[in-house]
């Protein structure tokens, strides 16, 4: 049987496990996520209404305790359910929503070991896999700072560590080299521009963890993976709806969620382009979301967060170039790659928006200076 075969009769045998009322009439792979498989389940009921959902084989590659996973991610979407609802919004729409199997539990386990979940569809949203305007990416910054916010008071002692060290940029260098010194596919050779690119920047490595372990920077719950792609807008008002994918949702420093957007969504050329001429960081596009993060945070940020928001851009781009090149040194068994060498182009793309900020950190610093005021 093909792959593609044995992966459908595995589904038709997953969703029996579930609660969900209806006959399955279509199930397709869907979504251009790194980790997870996903697959979009479409079930007509017998009055002939149809109900999609999402069903997610969960990557356990990566993560490594799926249990403590779901517990987090049941936990965190019951917490925003209760904060959705006391701001009058829709927490069907406005949170995911876990589907649970007919025994109550909030993810299936088949006998090949492989850990299932079905989230409900949040129905009429666009996904954008690139910022369309600026006005979205704006609304996106707005989304992301207020899910912080939402998240202050949730028990940080609560959530399970889902990837350990996952932002620690200095642990993340020392698994790069470990990655350059065993060079297990003999692909050194083929990136060495780019080796010696993250090896020069050793030193900027440990600014953020050195702050927060000199207590200078506060330990928040944040969503740590806050691509443009992780955020679901309303059709009808183009308005930043749902935040999605929650499976790093951990404590970690608001410099990260806002750095991981800068460099998915600030960038003018896509993660994986190969044409680096048309990598550059927009600067119009790196005001517009600082605008929208520190309005979307509030009063929250400290004075040393602010002023670290370059910082953390920068930071988080370096940081995705290095898994990336680790990864295509490593044979790509991480991210998920559709063609020869996509890891080291996406490597490409991270380290020439790397050099492209420290070309405009001042034009960076003087944006968040303009902005800085607003959330105090
Ligand atoms: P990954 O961890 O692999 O990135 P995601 O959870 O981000 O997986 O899901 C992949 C894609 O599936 C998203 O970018 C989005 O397009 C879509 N998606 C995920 N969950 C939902 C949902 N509940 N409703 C609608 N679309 C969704
Ligand atoms: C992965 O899951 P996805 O595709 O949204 C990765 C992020 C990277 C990103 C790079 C759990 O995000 O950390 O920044 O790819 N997620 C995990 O595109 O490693
Ligand atoms: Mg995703």
């Amino acid at each position: 049987m093909s792959t593609e075969k044995q992966t459908c009769a595995l589904i038709e045998e997953v969703i029996t496990q579930f609660a969900i009322k209806g006959r399955l009439v279509k199930k397709e792979p869907y979504g251009n996520g790194h980790i997870n498989d996903t697959f979009l389940l479409v079930y007509e009921t017998e009055n002939g209404s149809r109900r999609r959902y999402i069903l997610q084989r969960m990557n356990h590659d990566i993560f490594k305790n799926p249990h403590q996973l779901m517990e987090n991610v049941v936990n965190v979407t019951e917490y925003l359910r209760g904060v959705i609802l006391t701001q009058g919004g829709d927490p069907d729409r406005e949170t995911l929503n876990v589907v649970k199997t007919s025994d109550g539990a909030s993810y299936y386990k088949d006998q090949k070991q492989n850990y299932w979940r079905i989230f409900l569809f949040v129905e009429r949203t666009l996904c954008f896999e690139k910022v369309e305007s600026p006005k979205d990416f704006y609304d996106s910054a707005v989304a992301f700072g207020n899910f912080q916010r939402m998240l202050t008071d949730f028990p940080a002692e609560n959530l399970y560590e889902t990837i350990p060290n996952f932002h620690n940029t200095p642990s993340r260098f020392r698994d790069f080299l470990k990655a350059v010194q065993e060079d297990k596919m003999g692909r050194a050779a083929l990136a060495e521009e780019e080796i010696a690119f993250a090896l020069a920047r050793e030193k900027d490595t440990a600014v953020l963890t050195d702050l927060l372990g000199e207590g200078k920077l506060p330990l928040r719950v944040t969503h740590n993976d806050t691509k443009l792609n992780n955020i679901l807008f309303d059709e009808a008002d183009r308005k930043a709806l749902c935040i999605i994918d929650l499976d790093t949702v951990m404590p970690g420093l608001s410099l990260y969620d806002f750095g991981d957007s800068i460099r998915f969504g600030a960038s003018t050329g896509a993660e994986d382009e190969q044409d680096l001429s048309k990598v550059t960081l927009d600067l119009a596009l790196f005001e517009v979301f600082t605008k929208g993060f520190l309005e979307g945070c509030g009063t929250s940020l400290t004075e040393t967060e602010i002023e670290m928001l370059p910082m953390g851009a920068k930071l988080m781009t370096y940081e995705c170039g290095i898994r990336f090149l680790a990864d295509f040194l490593m044979g790509d068994v991480y991210f998920r790659t559709h063609r020869e060498h996509h890891n080291l182009d996406r490597a490409r793309t991270q380290f020439k928006l790397v050099s492209d900020m420290e070309a405009k950190w001042a034009q960076m610093t003087a944006v968040v200076n303009q902005y800085k005021g607003i959330c105090r």
